[in-house]
């Protein structure tokens, strides 16, 4: 206990915590304000908008029941009917039923429990863990795995090196990156807006300072991918090389290849802290295939040069060197090659332990990856135990309810489908996140019933056939915190919730009672109580650790406290490095598989057991793209956290006529006849969406790109020919899985082409209450 240290209050400030920033908060009695941070170096202005957004007519602020759904029950009519405001009691009452039938009749795997979705910071009123602890204590539904995020990567990870989330949180910080990183390699950028986020609060935003250092130290910066402002840095420090969407495989084998042709990768490394390079060598050399994966055939696939690819492979064997993977780049089919052959190229390199040299995935994505501070625990709130052991791979909830009974294939095991009636969700909009959304659509006539916990109407509410108004995280008493940020936060309610919006730990609570499990859910607490249980349960870790805490009272007094910094800056993998048996990772051989036996012995035609090159399904060089000669990707929106906030000043102030933006090329804007601002129309053969263009030479040719994020606002449901009038990419994403290993999310696999909307462009309906009935 020698090293014991008080953690008190040492801030006097009131916090309001967002997953995208901390913000001051004004409090006035009408009305508070909310305001950048002080202490935060580059504060995101998606906060600053985000207290009048919560105040907007869109808020759901009464229990609402679907009109067809309350007369018969019958499931036509989604999306169309009126809804009936109703009273909490009879909302609640009608829940506890459904509920209590449903489980009578087909038992607790008919329930697809709530999935997935960011939901807002908090470690108490996070809803999918609200609903996840809900549905537990009510005996089990079936759940999802992994993400959309990381849906390949979380799975094939663990196989080759370590869990995504011992990855995410030992990342090198980026002083240590400033003073050693000479060349920083980078597949997918550095997105700086990306990085304005970090799940449940990112709170001193690091990656715009951090890349800035490590250009003003001299480091150069390589940049693959299709759009230069993926890294924003000014030119001098960056040399773009696009290259063609889903290629990056080709180009990291063909680096791999160049290396070991040239004698340049590092035996001892290898040696000590790799298994089954021989087995994969062949492969890179051709000698198993009959295609040596050259610079020519990386370039020939990509677009590369050639003589750069060569160049580079040397450039990386001379200096301390970093290989940076975005994770949009495994949100595609075979979206495990690129993690997998971009690690084998690091431990080709023989740098990773080392500070400022092996690999990251990714900086960028999030605010974690870089922080100067610690991983510590954080409070807990448990979810319960699930006596279901059905599932599925998050990004395959349509496949589950369009083929109950069916099987697929995941991580070396069959699985089959259950037979869903009743959908509950909480937490997350997948008529904002998943593929395909007509096929979705048709999927979601399948339920019997589908219960929705939101703060607003959109497409996801609109869609439900009863819909629970949730409070905001400014309008309830929470714990603010996020994995190697500064502060554990008192975050403390800033206004009363609109209408009758009611926390979802209450209705969940009071839906439990109904259900005679209301013990297991609440344990006999109030939310107050539970936020106070967690801060004693979590000082008793910190004790653990060598730090005491200030007593819960006087914490929530003061409104936070700073958590230390560690003795010596984070670098990944370096204990690994300094001693690979007393730190063998948790892999079959202990060390990193460049070959994994387990993989190869699954079978799968589609993900062997080392990183090899695989034509995506969709891309600029296949069939396709004779009809379809765009490649469109869907990144993260600048303005907004998903769809959270569309509606908000801010995402709306860069709209174009109240549409998306669509990023394209000069060359292919001008061969259409588009103008930057006109309004065009995106289409494939899953669909058709209505977007604003803007016109540059800073994205390559034959390549688009539409950030993820504006709420659905189908023409006519059920006719995929006709536009969604606003512009979500999901309208036109494939719904397939990165592999039969990962059933990952493969939204960056997706063709279309684009012409300019003639006509009168239809008034959209997406920022609309829907329509009421009388009760
Ligand atoms: N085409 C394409 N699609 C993608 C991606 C892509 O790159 N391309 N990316 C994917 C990725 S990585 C992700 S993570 C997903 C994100 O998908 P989601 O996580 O589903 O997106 P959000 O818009 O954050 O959804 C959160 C919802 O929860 C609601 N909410 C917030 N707080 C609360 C609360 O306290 N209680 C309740 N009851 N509701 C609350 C919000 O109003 C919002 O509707 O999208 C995926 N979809
Ligand atoms: N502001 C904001 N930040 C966010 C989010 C948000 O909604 N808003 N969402 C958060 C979430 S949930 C996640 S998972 C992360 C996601 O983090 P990422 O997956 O890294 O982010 P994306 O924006 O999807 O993609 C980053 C860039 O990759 C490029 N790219 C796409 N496909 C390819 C390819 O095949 N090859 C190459 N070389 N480049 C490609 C695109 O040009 C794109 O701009 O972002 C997080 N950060
Ligand atoms: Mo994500």
């Amino acid at each position: 206990m020698n090293q014991s240290q008080t953690l008190i209050p040492t801030l006097d400030c009131d916090l309001a915590i967002s997953h995208w920033g901390a913000y001051e908060i004004t409090r006035q009695k009408d009305k508070s304000a909310l305001n950048a941070w002080r202490e935060d170096p580059h504060p995101s202005e998606i906060g600053l908008s985000m207290l009048d957004a919560y105040r907007s007519k869109l808020r759901v602020k009464r229990p609402a029941v679907r009109e067809g759904w309350l007369k018969d029950r019958s499931r036509s009519g989604r999306g169309s009917d009126r809804f009936v405001e109703v009273s909490w009691e009879t909302a609640l009452d009608l829940v506890a039923e459904e509920m209590q039938r449903v489980i009578g009749a087909h038992g607790n795997s008919a329930i697809f429990g709530g999935s997935y979705g960011w939901s807002s910071a908090g470690r108490f009123h996070h809803a999918q863990s609200q609903v996840h602890r809900f549905l537990n204590a009510a005996g089990g539904y079936v759940r999802h795995t992994d993400s959309y995020s990381l849906g390949a990567g979380r799975v094939v990870t663990p196989h080759i090196v370590a869990e995504m989330d011992y990855l995410k949180d030992s990342h090198t910080s980026w002083d240590v990156l400033a003073q050693h990183t000479r060349v920083f390699l980078t597949f997918g950028g550095v997105v700086t807006k990306n990085a304005q986020v970090n799940a449940g609060g990112a709170m001193t935003h690091h990656a715009p300072g951090g890349l800035a250092a490590l250009a003003a130290n001299g480091c150069r910066f390589v940049h693959i991918g299709p759009v230069r402002a993926d890294l924003p840095l000014p030119d001098a420090s960056v040399e773009w090389i696009p290259i063609r969407p889903n290629t990056d495989t080709a180009v990291l084998l063909a680096l791999a290849h160049e290396v070991i042709i040239n004698g340049l990768h590092d035996e001892a490394f290898l040696h000590t802290y790799t298994h089954g390079f021989e087995k994969w060598k062949p492969y890179v050399l051709g000698e198993t295939d009959g295609t040596p994966k050259t610079a020519e055939w990386a370039s020939a696939i990509s677009g590369m040069p050639a003589e750069r690819i060569a160049r580079l492979a040397r450039e990386l064997a001379a200096e301390r060197s970093l290989i940076n993977l975005a994770w949009s780049l495994q949100r595609a089919d075979h979206g495990e090659q690129p993690f997998w052959a971009g690690i084998a190229l690091a431990s080709l390199l023989g740098q990773i332990g080392l500070p400022g040299g092996g690999f990251g995935i990714g900086y960028g994505p999030a605010n974690v990856m870089g922080s100067p501070f610690d991983k510590l625990p954080g409070p807990t709130f448990s979810q319960g135990k699930n006596p279901i052991s059905d599932f599925i791979p998050c990004a395959r909830i349509a496949d589950l309810l369009l083929h109950p009974g069916e099987k697929f294939d995941y991580n070396g095991a069959s699985h089959t489908y259950a037979d869903i009636r009743m959908v509950y969700w909480a937490g997350g909009n997948p008529f904002h996140h998943h593929q395909d959304l007509h096929r979705l659509v048709r999927a979601w006539e399948k339920p019997e019933t589908i219960i929705v916990h939101e703060q607003v109407w959109n497409y996801h509410s609109k869609m439900a056939d009863i819909v629970l108004p949730a409070t905001s995280s400014l309008e309830r008493d929470d714990l603010g915190f996020s994995s190697r940020e500064p502060l554990l936060v008192a975050m403390r309610r800033v206004e009363a919730p609109p209408g009758e919006a009611r926390d979802d730990y209450d209705i969940f609570a009071d839906i439990s009672r109904r259900l005679g499990t209301e013990q297991t859910f609440t344990e006999g607490l109030s939310s107050a109580q539970w936020l106070r249980q967690m801060y004693d349960s979590w000082a008793v870790v910190m004790r653990g650790r060598g730090h005491e805490l200030v007593d819960y009272d006087d914490f929530w007094r003061a409104g936070a406290l700073r958590l230390p910094l560690p003795k010596r800056p984070p670098v990944m993998l370096q204990d690994f490095r300094e001693d690979p048996d007393a730190h063998a990772l948790k892999t079959p051989s202990g060390r990193i598989e460049i070959f994994n036996d387990k993989v190869a012995e699954f079978g799968y035609d589609d993900c062997p057991g080392y990183a090899r090159w695989y034509p995506p399904a969709e891309w600029l060089g296949s069939e396709k793209a004779r009809e379809y000669p765009l490649h469109m990707l869907s990144d993260q929106p600048l303005t907004k956290l998903h769809s959270q906030l569309d509606f908000s000043a801010y995402s709306l102030s860069k709209k174009i006529k109240g549409r998306e933006p669509i990023v394209l090329s000069s060359q292919d804007a001008q061969t259409r006849g588009i103008a930057d601002g006109d309004i065009v129309r995106v289409f494939n053969d899953r669909g058709a969406c209505l977007a604003g263009a803007v016109v540059t030479d800073a994205i390559m040719p034959g390549v688009v790109k539409l950030s993820t994020g504006a709420w659905w606002d189908p023409q006519r449901l059920g006719d995929s020919a006709q536009p969604d009038r606003h512009g979500n990419p999901n309208t036109l994403t494939r719904d397939v899985g990165a592999s039969r290993l990962s059933q990952g999310c493969t939204a960056q696999t997706c063709l279309v082409q684009i012409e300019k909307f003639e006509g009168e462009v239809p008034p959209m309906q997406a920022f609309e209450l829907p329509a009421f009935a009388p009760a």
